[in-house]
């Protein structure tokens, strides 16, 4: 497959005054006739007309009412066209029902649902399919299904039909069309210039009742965007439709947001506190997309974390006003450093604003969204938060209703703070994650911290420039009090100090405070002055962070047989649990420790051979010293876990639920499941119930609540993707492959279905230790499912190739076997072009 490039963008030859849909439902013959009025774009640089069409009958072509026959070529037609605005009209067949791809119009339990992010639409019918056209949409659906959605206002509706009317111009990958048998949750919001919208949210019949969570959810964002971005809702309705077969998890279609049914379907008996925060901040980020996103969208897909990395920016925002701004700050960094990372140090390393891919679908990734992310963020650090809100609001004034490009984001901060910031574009163009050393000096009042920037080799791009850093440092005095607050320092060159006078004792610092800039810090401390931090650091992420630093001292040295800090950490962290005053979910996430994969990473950059049950012994031998150690506080700190009031899924409950739940985990490994078993038996709620069922599994004491958990919820898909999960995530390393294997042949194993196959293959490469297991069985049972799923779905196996993505980090061994296995999946005959590229980018 040919790879297409940035570099060689041009304008479209025609655009778009108005398109006029009409769709004839039937499962495996649907009519789709449209109209569409082009004219010539004064900016093209060629007047060839073509089309993109992928699968299509084209039935008939017109042009100003004659029919004509079109050039059929590879992804799309050609066509003789005047030079004048012309009528387009052309009817074409297309069959959702075998559409398994979930790309275009497909069926999800005889519902029909459209996905045309990003180059969906030309399945639908044959159209410039790309994000810089825009246009008004006009709909009419024709079928016999109760419920007939798509875009913008409803117009007018009756028996077997309905229109609908979308005013504000739009790209095509925002089309939507829903029908099926559905029921709304209804509601209603006031903006803040008085006018009413009509919000529905609609579910399958059954479904109801997990619909409360996710209304509120939107009413808050609605409410949100208007305060702190002043950002108005723009049509009469908003709807969300939940689906159960979905590629992802949502999709900002204008006015008509569809959602995989975990992003969105919610009830304490069926859903966990995670849950719950993830679908208010997905609902929130679908919604921003509104303006971030629709209102203003990407030139092309070059772009994409122009749109994507500000919305997850202003949902994490959102999330952080919403719930505990550390905590959601901690956990959107542990995402961070477990998924971008990851692939910043890897084969599938790539450019927030890549050069060139060869499947779109493929670049949705964590560096697009959540390195873009933290561009932001920096963007905001660097210029202050009164001038990123005037920034703000003119990138809203200037570009709206444009299809913009990063540049011109990175121009409007130029021009509003008058910066240069020709410096920190390389951070768009520069793949890899920075690593910042630094070395401190101390002579007569005087401190200095010298900090050295490099960022390693990623593919294709050898020779790295040094970047805009913005570190936020504090200092503290020998008795913990904070003797120089956060300051900006403003990292440019490749080598560069920072002087403080007058200070009277030799300060501890306090480094990257919040995650100012996403780069690996390298500081050789002690194991005393992280403890200090740990008890001392008033800013929360590097508080957490002294801890999470320390356990991994800990960890490292356990796998490698040095000396470990144990006794520094155990009484670091009782310390921590004791502190009554810290909010519990804070708590309970300095009792996480680093993950398998961080670890492996670690051990692979000091130029070791990470060995996966190495890594996982010493977690376990680690955790089993933390609960021998905090024994007696246990049951005490425990107690606050079944809150007295009724169940509510708020950042306050959720945090006692986690520190219980944590602190359960430690007790499991004293009394051999009693205590969860206890838990599991008087659950109420998901959170608990699975916290539990999760410790049994540990304990290998989960047969009877497995099958209860089932016996319970047979029937709720979202629930029984958790009963597969939990059984590859909690099983002994010796054990997970045969466990995965058994799992695909339960009945219930709908493999079709992508939250189902991630919920067993997706926790099979997440567990290090099972999925590397030396016998090699797991990485063949893997390559077969993703032989499988292939041709099926593309886009679902390509992305869970990444289980592959650090096949080099490890032994002679264990490399030979992965790549016999990522070669025979790119053997197979007719592998998509989404598997031919992330198999081939990681191979190489
Ligand atoms: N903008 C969307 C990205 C997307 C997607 C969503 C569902 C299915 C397939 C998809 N391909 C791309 C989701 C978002 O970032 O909000
Ligand atoms: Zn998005």
């Amino acid at each position: 497959p040919q790879p297409i490039y940035l570099a060689d963008y041009t304008p479209p030859a025609y655009l778009i005054d108005g398109v006029e849909l009409e769709f004839h439902l039937h499962p495996t013959a649907t009519r789709v006739v449209s109209k569409i009025r082009f004219t010539p774009n004064p900016k093209a640089v060629s007047r060839d007309f073509f089309l993109h069409g992928e699968g299509l009958t084209l039935i008939r072509a017109a042009i100003d009412g004659t029919d004509i026959t079109p050039d059929l070529v590879e992804g799309g037609l050609k066509a003789d066209v005047p030079d004048a605005p012309f009528l387009w009209e052309a009817e074409v067949e297309i069959s959702p029902e075998t559409n398994t791809a979930l790309e275009g119009l497909y069926m999800s339990n005889g519902m029909y649902c459209t996905q045309c992010e990003a180059e969906g639409f030309r399945r639908i019918t044959y159209y410039p399919d790309r994000p810089d056209v825009m246009a008004p949409f006009k709909v009419r659906i024709e079928g016999r299904e109760p419920v007939m959605l798509s875009n913008g206002n409803p117009i007018a509706s009756g028996e077997g039909w309905a229109e609908w009317d979308d005013p504000w111009p739009k790209p095509a990958y925002l089309f939507a069309l829903v029908a099926g048998d559905l029921v709304a949750r209804d509601d209603s919001f006031t903006t803040m210039s008085g006018k009413d919208v009509g919000l529905k949210l609609w579910v399958r019949p059954g479904d109801e009742g997990k619909t409360a969570f996710g209304m509120q959810a939107l009413k808050d964002s609605m409410k949100w965007d208007e305060e702190v971005y002043g950002r108005e809702y723009d049509l009469d309705i908003f709807q969300i439709v939940a689906v159960s077969d979905f590629n992802m998890g949502a999709m900002e279609n204008k006015g008509l947001n569809i959602f995989n049914t975990s992003a969105v379907l919610a009830s304490p008996e069926t859903s966990t506190d995670a849950n719950f925060e993830r679908i208010e901040a997905i609902i929130a980020h679908e919604y921003f997309h509104n303006w971030t996103g629709n209102r203003i969208t990407c030139r092309d897909w070059f772009q994409l974390s122009l749109k994507e990395g500000l919305t997850v920016f202003r949902d994490q925002q959102f999330s952080g006003d919403m719930r505990s701004k550390a905590v959601c700050r901690i956990n959107d960094v542990s995402a961070l450093r477990g998924r971008q990372f990851r692939e910043d140090n890897g084969p599938l390393a790539h450019q927030v604003q890549p050069d060139s891919f060869v499947e779109i679908n493929n670049f949705y990734t964590a560096t697009i969204y959540e390195k873009g992310a933290e561009l932001i963020r920096m963007l905001r650090v660097l210029v202050g938060d009164d001038a990123y809100d005037k920034a703000l609001d003119l990138y809203f004034t200037r570009h709206d209703g444009e299809a913009a490009t990063i540049e011109d984001w990175v121009k409007v901060f130029e021009d509003s703070t008058r910066r240069d910031l020709t410096q920190f574009r390389r951070w768009y163009k520069q793949a890899g994650t920075p690593r910042v050393a630094v070395s401190e000096d101390w002579a007569d009042g005087t401190y200095t911290m010298t900090f050295k920037q490099s960022t390693p080799p990623t593919p294709g791009q050898d020779e790295k420039l040094p970047q805009h850093i913005p570190l936020a440092v504090g200092l503290l005095g020998p008795n913990g009090d904070e003797v120089l607050p956060t300051q900006i320092l403003e990292m440019t060159e490749a080598e560069q100090s920072f002087t403080f006078e007058g200070l009277a004792a030799k300060p501890v610092p306090s480094i990257l405070r919040h995650f100012s800039a996403p780069v690996i810090l390298e500081r050789d401390s002690t194991a005393q002055e992280r403890a200090f931090l740990l008890a001392h650091d008033t800013d929360p992420f590097n508080k957490w962070e002294a801890g999470r630093t320390l356990a991994k001292d800990v960890l490292v040295a356990l796998i490698t047989g040095e000396d470990a800090p144990l006794e520094d950490y155990l009484s670091a962290i009782t310390v921590m649990l004791r502190d009554d005053s810290l909010d519990p979910a804070f708590r309970a996430l300095t009792l996480g420790l680093p993950s398998q994969d961080d670890l492996a990473q670690t051990l692979f950059d000091a130029g070791l051979t990470p060995d996966p049950m190495k890594i996982y012994r010493a977690q376990q031998t680690l955790k089993q010293a933390m609960a021998e150690h905090l024994q007696d506080l246990l049951p005490r700190l425990m107690a606050d876990m079944d809150v007295t009031e009724p169940f509510q899924p708020n950042a306050e409950q959720a945090g006692k639920r986690a520190l219980g739940l944590g602190l359960l985990n430690l007790l499991n490994r004293l009394d051999g499941g009693a205590a969860a078993q206890a838990l599991y038996d008087r659950a109420d709620n998901m959170t608990l119930r699975l916290g539990a069922l999760g410790d049994l599994l540990q304990a290998q004491k989960g047969d009877a609540a497995l099958a209860d958990f089932r016996a319970q919820f047979e029937t709720d898909e979202l629930v029984m993707d958790k009963w597969f999960a939990m059984q590859v995530t909690h099983s002994a390393p010796e054990d997970t492959a045969q466990i995965v294997a058994k799992l695909t042949e339960d009945s219930a194993f709908n493999w079709k279905n992508p939250n189902r196959f991630r919920a067993v293959f997706g926790a099979f490469i997440m567990n290090p230790a099972g999925f590397h297991n030396a016998s090699g069985e797991g990485y063949k049972l893997f390559a077969d499912w993703l032989i499988k799923l292939d041709p099926v779905n593309p886009q679902i196996a390509a992305r869970m190739s990444s289980g592959f993505e650090t096949w080099r980090r490890y032994d002679a061994d264990r490399q030979g076997m992965m790549k016999t296995q990522i070669e025979r999946v790119l053997a197979t005959e007719g592998l998509s072009r989404d598997s031919q590229e992330m198999l081939g980018r990681i191979l190489n």
